[in-house]
């Protein structure tokens, strides 16, 4: 089990506080985006998504937009469970691994793109202990993630 100091916990929520959801869906969308835009071979897991074929098409895809609430949903999960991730999201994990066949390498891509959309975000206010926090969930969303694999 992760140990979180109480400093830890709390600079996790208000971030999480700060993402409001409408703001937050739009922020997590952003961080999809990227993370197509960026690493394109991330493009083939969507090819039911439609045009993905530049950046304007990414940007005005409606499904990558869904898609941005799916994934923040699942993040809010993690945020909600922080002393049980890694069962939370065995499902996810199995999910992403024998439906999806996601190389576990894209998760911490993703969570780069997160970061930087975070950072973006919260300005001065994601200070370097915030972001060792948010860094540490990070890993630990991204270890539960892939701990399905074989
Ligand atoms: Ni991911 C579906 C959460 C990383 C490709 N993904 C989901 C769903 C959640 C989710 C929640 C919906 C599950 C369901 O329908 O029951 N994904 C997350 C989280 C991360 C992540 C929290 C990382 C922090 N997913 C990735 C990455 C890729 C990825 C890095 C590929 C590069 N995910 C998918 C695909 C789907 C998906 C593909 C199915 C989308 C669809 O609707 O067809």
């Amino acid at each position: 089990m992760v140990a979180w100091t109480d400093a830890e916990r709390k600079a996790i929520q208000d971030i999480w506080g700060k993402l409001k959801p409408a703001a937050g869906q739009k922020l997590f969308t952003i961080a999809r985006i990227p993370c197509l835009i960026v690493y394109p071979w991330t493009q083939r897991y969507f090819s039911s998504f439609g045009s993905l074929s530049d950046a304007a098409a990414i940007k005005s895809n409606k499904k990558v937009a869904a898609h941005g609430e799916v994934v923040l949903k699942g993040l809010g999960l993690a945020v909600k469970n922080m002393d049980n991730i890694k069962a939370t999201y065995a499902p996810l994990s199995v999910l992403h691994s024998e439906k999806l066949h996601v190389d576990p390498d894209n998760f911490r891509l993703l969570g780069d793109c997160f970061t930087i959309v975070v950072a973006a975000h919260l300005g001065r206010a994601f200070t370097a202990d915030i972001q060792a926090a948010w860094q540490k969930f990070v890993a630990v969303v991204i270890a539960a993630l892939a701990k399905q694999y074989h």
